[in-house]
C-alpha cells in the first residue's frame, strides 16, 4: 500500500497529525496503531487509579475552539477513562477512524534510497510505503519490565502498568506486590490498598510527592475555561512547562522564615504541579530547593505514623524536581493501613521471583499478583523499537549507540523524511505533553507544506546542527538540577545498558518554540533539502 504519509501511533499526537496531514495538507495519510483503539498512553495505562496529573482544562487540544468548548471535563485531574473518551470524541468529530489501522505494530522501517520511500512492515506481515514517515509513538510506551530472575516460574498473574490488559482484573482479597514508586505506583497504591488483602510496596528510591487535591469541577469553573479559551491557549505557549501557571517572580530568600512557610503552606494546600512554582528558584537553585525538599519531608513524616516507615519514605538522596515530580491522593496515608507494607529495596533487595511470590534477601513472601509500576525505556526506546534503517543502510540503533541524537528533537541525519513528535531532544516529558505535541505537529506540518511547495524529494538535518543540538542539551542539563539525581529515567539510568545521557530539551517550551520558529523563518536552516 502506497501513501504520502504514514503516522505511527494513534494517541494525542497521531490523531492531530492525521488531521493536519489529511485535512489541511491534502496528503494521503494513514495511521498505524498497535492497540485495538485510539488513545495511545491512555489506551494502555488502564491500571487502578490511573489519571493524569496535569489539570484537565489544559491536558487537551487547544487547536480547535469548537473541540475545546464542546468537551466538559468532570474533575480537576481527568481519569484515564475520561481522557480516552475525550480522544474518541475528537477522533469521531474529525472522522479520523477510517484512516487508522489497528492491531498492527510497526516492526521495521527501512528507507529505500533509490525510490525515496520508506518501507514499513508490521507484526501482521503487512507492508506499506510512504514518502513521509512520522513517529507519534509517544515518549513512554516501551515498558521497563525488570529482568528479575524467576519471573517465568511465578504461578500468579503479573502486569506492567503501561501494558494493562483489556479485561477487568479483580484484586479483591488478593495478596499483591507492587514494584515501583514513581508517578504510577503512587497512584496505584492508595486505590488498591482499599480492596486487597495485603499490599506490599517495593521501593527502590523514595519519591517526593505533592497532594493532588483532586476535586469535581464546578459549573462556573468549566464555563470560565470555555469563556477564556483564547487566554488559556495563549498562556500555554508562555509558561516553561506549557502549564497554566507562571513561576513566582521572587526568590525564596526574599522572605523571612514565617512568610516562606505561609507561602509554602498555601501552595501545599492548593496542591498540584504548581507547588514547585511558588518561588522563582525552587527548580533552579540547590539552596532554595533544599528548604523546600525539607518542607516536603516534614509533611510526609507528619502523615506517616510509623516513624521507621516515614524515614524510609523520606530518605530521598536527590533534590525535589530533579526527578519527575509526582502528585498523590493519600499515598503516604496508605502506609498507616494495617494491610500495607513497605519493603525498602536498598536494605532488603529482591533476590528472585519464585513460584509463589518474591524472595528478598531477608524473607520469602507469598503473592497472588505482582504489579510492575517500573516505568519505561523513555523517549528513545519507542523510536528504537521501530527498527529504523536509514540511508546507506545505517541503523538507528548504531547511530544512537552513545545516546539519542536529533536536531530539535524532530529529525535525524541519514533518516530522510522521518519526523518525530515529542522525541528525544525536545521538551516532551518535561512539559504538559499535549501542549508540546501541538507545537510539534504544527511545526512539522508547516515544514511538510513547505517541502511540498518546493517539490522536495528528501530532507534531513545536517550532522553539524545535530551534533551541536545534542551538545546544547548536555550543556543546559549540566547547569540544571536534573543532573543532581543519581538515578533518573530522564538520563536513561533506569534501563540497564542504556547510555547515560540527559534526553529531553531542558530549557522550557517557550525557548524551544522560539528556536523552532527561528529555524522556520530562516527557511529551515540546518536541514538539507534535496529537490526534484
Ligand atoms: O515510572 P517511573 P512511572 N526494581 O520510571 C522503580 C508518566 N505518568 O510509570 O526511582 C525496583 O517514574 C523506580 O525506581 P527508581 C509521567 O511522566 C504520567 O511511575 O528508578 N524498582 C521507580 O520507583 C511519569 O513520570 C502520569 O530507583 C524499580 C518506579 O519503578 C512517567 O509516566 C501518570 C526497578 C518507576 O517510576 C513514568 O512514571 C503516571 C527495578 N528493577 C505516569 N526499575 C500522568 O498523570 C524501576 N523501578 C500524566
Amino acid at each position: 500500500m502506497y501513501l504520502d504519509t504514514i503516522i505511527v501511533g494513534a494517541g494525542f499526537s497521531g490523531l492531530y497529525q492525521l488531521h493536519k496531514c489529511r485535512d489541511q495538507l491534502g496528503l494521503k495519510t494513514l495511521v498505524i496503531e498497535e492497540g485495538k483503539d485510539v488513545g495511545g498512553t491512555w489506551y494502555w495505562n488502564k491500571y487502578p487509579g490511573s489519571r493524569c496529573d496535569t489539570e484537565s482544562h489544559i491536558y487537551c487540544y487547544t487547536f480547535s475552539k469548537e473541540i475545546y468548548k464542546n468537551w466538559k471535563w468532570k474533575e480537576r485531574y481527568p481519569k484515564q477513562k475520561e481522557i480516552l473518551n475525550y480522544l474518541k470524541y475528537v477522533e469521531k468529530k474529525l472522522k479520523l477512524r477510517k484512516d487508522i489501522i489497528f492491531n498492527n505494530r510497526v516492526i521495521s522501517a527501512t528507507y529505500l534510497e533509490n525510490k525515496k520511500l520508506w518501507s514499513l512492515k508490521t507484526n501482521k506481515n503487512r507492508l506499506f510505503y510512504c514518502r513521509y514517515l512520522i513517529s507519534a509513538v509517544g515518549s513512554l510506551s516501551v515498558a521497563n519490565i525488570p529482568n528479575i530472575n524467576g519471573i517465568k516460574s511465578f504461578k500468579g498473574d503479573w502486569y506492567h502498568s503501561g501494558r494493562w490488559p483489556n479485561k477487568k482484573i479483580s484484586f479483591k482479597n488478593k495478596k499483591v506486590a507492587q514494584i515501583g514508586t514513581g508517578s504510577t505506583g503512587i497512584q496505584i497504591a492508595p486505590v488498591l490498598a482499599k480492596s486487597v488483602k495485603s499490599l506490599t510496596i517495593f521501593q527502590r528510591t523514595p519519591n517526593y510527592s505533592i497532594p493532588a487535591r483532586n476535586r469535581k469541577l464546578t459549573k462556573s469553573f468549566v464555563e470560565n475555561t470555555k469563556k477564556n479559551y483564547l487566554k488559556i491557549k495563549n498562556l500555554l505557549t508562555k509558561t516553561p512547562g506549557g502549564h497554566a501557571f507562571h513561576f513566582a517572580k521572587k526568590s525564596i530568600f526574599e522572605f523571612n522564615e514565617t512568610k516562606r512557610l505561609k507561602i509554602l503552606d498555601k501552595a501545599w494546600l492548593n496542591g498540584g504541579l504548581s507547588f514547585r512554582a511558588c518561588f522563582s528558584d525552587i527548580t533552579k537553585k540547590l539552596s532554595a530547593n533544599k528548604i523546600v525538599s525539607n518542607y516536603i519531608r516534614d509533611k510526609i513524616i507528619n502523615i506517616v505514623k510509623d516513624k521507621e516507615i516515614a524515614k524510609k519514605l523520606t530518605d530521598f538522596g536527590h533534590p525535589f524536581t530533579s526527578k519527575r515530580p509526582t502528585l498523590n491522593t493519600n499515598y503516604f496515608e496508605t502506609f498507616n493501613r494495617k494491610n500495607v507494607r513497605l519493603i525498602d529495596l536498598k536494605t532488603n533487595p529482591i533476590i528472585k521471583i519464585t513460584k509463589n511470590g518474591i524472595r528478598t534477601r531477608k524473607e520469602e513472601l507469598k503473592f497472588d499478583k505482582i504489579i510492575f509500576a517500573t516505568g519505561y525505556d523513555a523517549l528513545s526506546g519507542p523510536i528504537l523499537s521501530l527498527n529504523l534503517i536509514g540511508r546507506k543502510k545505517i541503523k538507528l540503533k548504531k547511530y544512537w549507540k552513545n545516546g539519542p541524537k536529533t536536531f530539535l528533537g524532530i529529525m535525524i541525519p541519514n533518516f530522510p523524511n522521518f519526523f518525530i513528535i515529542s522525541g528525544p531532544g525536545s521538551p516532551s516529558v518535561l512539559t504538559n505533553v499535549p501542549a508540546q505535541i501541538q507545537q510539534h505537529v504544527e511545526w512539522i506540518s508547516n515544514f511538510i507544506k513547505y517541502l511540498e511547495k518546493v517539490k522536495s524529494i528528501s530532507v534531513e538535518p545536517s550532522f553539524k546542527e545535530t551534533e551541536s543540538w545534542v551538545k546544547k542539551i548536555n550543556k543546559l542539563a549540566k547547569q540544571s538540577l536534573f543532573m543532581k539525581a543519581k538515578n533518573s529515567w530522564y538520563k536513561g539510568d533506569n534501563i540497564p545498558g542504556k547510555p547515560k545521557k540527559f534526553i529531553p530539551y531542558p530549557a522550557g517550551l517557550p525557548q524551544y518554540r522560539k528556536i523552532c520558529n527561528k529555524v522556520q523563518k530562516r527557511m529551515y536552516k540546518g536541514f538539507k533539502i534535496s529537490l526534484k
